[in-house]
C-alpha cells in the first residue's frame, strides 16, 4: 500500500482532496481539443493517492458515462473502489453534473420547463445515492447553468423560487435516506452563462436563510469564482467560516478580470493565498481543502503531477509562514498597539441598555488625539512579505 503523506499540526491532519475532474482534466478549452489523453477514474485516483492527498471527489459522471450499461458501471465501480483502497483515499464529496448535457443549456433546477427540472432532481438523487455508495457526507451544488444571457427569457425571482424548491427536495430526500449529507452552493458569477444566479458566496448565505433546512445547508467558496466578482475572497471565507457555513472550500488561483482560469493554488496572487491559509489556520477549519484547479494546457500527465503536488507544498509551504507570521515579535508588537481594549467601554458597547446609551451619549472623546498616531501597517505588510519572500 502506498503511504499518505500527511500534515498533522494541533494532532490533525490537513484534508488535501481533488475532483475526478481536476487531474483529469484534458486541457480542452473553448478554442481547442484535449491535449491529453483521457484517463480511467481509477486511474486518476492513483494519481491523485500518488500525489500524497488524502480523498477524491466526483460528480456522477467523471465516475460513470451517462450512457453506461448496469455492467460497465458495476465493473468501473470495482476498479475506482481498489484504487482508493490501495492508496487509502475517502470520498468526502460528490456532486452533479448539471452543466455537460444540452438539456441542461437552459438550466437544471432553474429552467422555464417542468420536464428538465424534474430531470434534474432526478439524476442528483441518482448522484446522491453514488456519492452516498462512497461514504460521501458532502455534497456539492454548483449551479453553472443556472442562470441567463437575456432576462427576456425568464423572471429571475422563478430562478430563484425554482432553485429553492430544488434544494428544499433534496434535503428531504437525503434526510429520508439517513445519508447525512451537508450541502454546500458554491457561487460563480458568470461563465458558462452570461449571469450565474446566486453569483458570489454572500448571495448563497442570504438564499440559505429562505430554505426549510438551512441547517443543512453551507457554501464552498472557490478562490476563482469570487476573484472573478472582483470580491475579497478572504472576507467571503470569514463571513462563512464566522456563520459556522464554511462546509468546504474550492482552492485555486485566479488573476483579476479573466476567464475561470482555476490555477494551481498560490500561482497568482500569493499574498491573497497566505492571508486565506492564514484564515482557515487560526480558526481551526478542518474540512476538506480541495484543490478545484488544473494543470496548464502545455502539461503531459507528469506536469499535471507537478501540478497537484504543487497545490499541495503550496498550502504546507505557507501554514508554515503562518506559523512564522504569528509568532514573529515586531509583527505582535504592532498587533498590539493597534488593538486597544477597554474594560469599561467593552461593558459599556457589548450590550444595549438605556443607562448604557445615556453614559455613552455623554462621553468626551478627543477624536484628533485618537488619531494622532500611525499604525504602522506599511511594516506589517512589508514584514509580511518579507516572511513569504523567505527573508524573515
Ligand atoms: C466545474 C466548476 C467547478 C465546480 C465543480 C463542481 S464543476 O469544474 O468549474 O468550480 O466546483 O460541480
Ligand atoms: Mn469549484
Ligand atoms: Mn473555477
Amino acid at each position: 500500500m502506498a503511504k499518505r503523506v500527511s500534515t498533522k499540526v494541533g494532532g490533525k491532519t490537513d484534508k488535501f482532496t481533488f475532483g475526478l475532474w481536476t487531474l483529469g482534466n484534458i486541457g480542452r478549452d473553448p478554442f481547442g481539443g484535449p491535449v491529453r489523453a483521457a484517463l480511467s477514474p481509477a486511474h486518476i485516483a492513483r494519481m491523485i493517492g500518488e500525489a500524497g492527498a488524502y480523498g477524491v471527489n466526483f460528480h456522477d459522471n467523471d465516475l460513470l458515462p451517462i450512457d453506461a450499461s448496469p455492467k460497465k458501471k458495476r465493473a468501473i465501480i470495482a476498479e475506482f473502489k481498489k484504487a482508493l483502497s490501495d492508496y487509502n483515499l475517502v470520498v468526502p464529496m460528490a456532486t452533479t453534473n448539471l452543466f455537460s448535457e444540452a438539456v441542461f443549456r437552459d438550466g437544471a433546477f432553474t429552467s422555464s420547463d417542468a420536464r428538465v427540472r424534474a430531470y434534474a432532481l432526478q439524476k442528483t438523487m441518482q448522484a446522491m445515492d453514488l456519492g452516498a455508495q462512497f461514504g460521501a457526507k458532502i455534497y456539492v451544488f454548483w449551479g453553472g447553468r443556472e442562470g441567463a444571457e437575456t432576462d427576456a427569457a425568464k423572471d429571475p425571482i422563478d430562478g430563484i423560487r425554482h432553485f429553492r424548491e430544488a434544494i428544499n427536495f433534496l434535503c428531504q430526500y437525503s434526510i429520508e435516506n439517513n445519508y447525512g449529507y451537508r450541502f454546500a452552493l458554491e457561487a460563480k458569477p458568470n461563465e458558462p452563462r452570461g449571469h450565474i444566479y446566486l453569483a458570489t458566496t454572500g448571495n448563497c448565505l442570504g438564499f440559505i436563510e429562505t430554505l426549510d433546512y438551512p441547517e443543512m445547508v453551507g457554501v464552498n467558496p472557490e478562490v476563482a469564482h469570487e476573484s472573478m466578482a472582483g470580491l475579497n475572497f478572504v472576507h467571503h471565507v470569514a463571513q462563512a467560516l464566522e456563520a459556522g457555513k464554511l462546509f468546504h472550500i474550492d482552492l485555486n488561483d485566479q488573476e483579476s478580470g479573466r476567464y475561470d482560469q482555476d490555477y494551481r493554488f498560490g500561482a497568482a496572487n500569493i499574498k491573497q493565498a497566505f492571508f486565506l491559509v492564514k484564515l482557515l489556520t487560526d480558526h481551526g477549519y478542518d474540512g476538506p481543502l480541495h484543490f478545484d484547479a488544473h494543470a496548464y494546457r502545455s502539461e503531459d500527465y507528469q506536469g499535471v503531477m507537478d501540478f497537484a503536488r504543487g497545490c499541495i507544498a503550496t498550502y504546507r509551504i505557507l501554514k508554515e509562514k503562518v506559523a512564522r507570521w504569528n509568532r514573529d515579535g515586531e509583527i505582535r508588537d504592532i498587533l498590539a498597539a493597534s488593538h486597544i481594549e477597554d474594560e469599561n467601554l467593552a461593558k459599556l458597547c457589548g450590550e444595549f441598555s438605556p443607562a448604557s446609551a445615556k453614559t455613552l451619549k455623554a462621553m468626551k472623546f478627543d477624536r484628533h488625539a485618537l488619531a494622532a498616531k500611525g499604525l504602522q501597517y506599511e511594516r506589517l505588510d512589508q514584514l509580511t512579505l518579507e516572511i513569504l519572500l523567505g527573508k524573515r
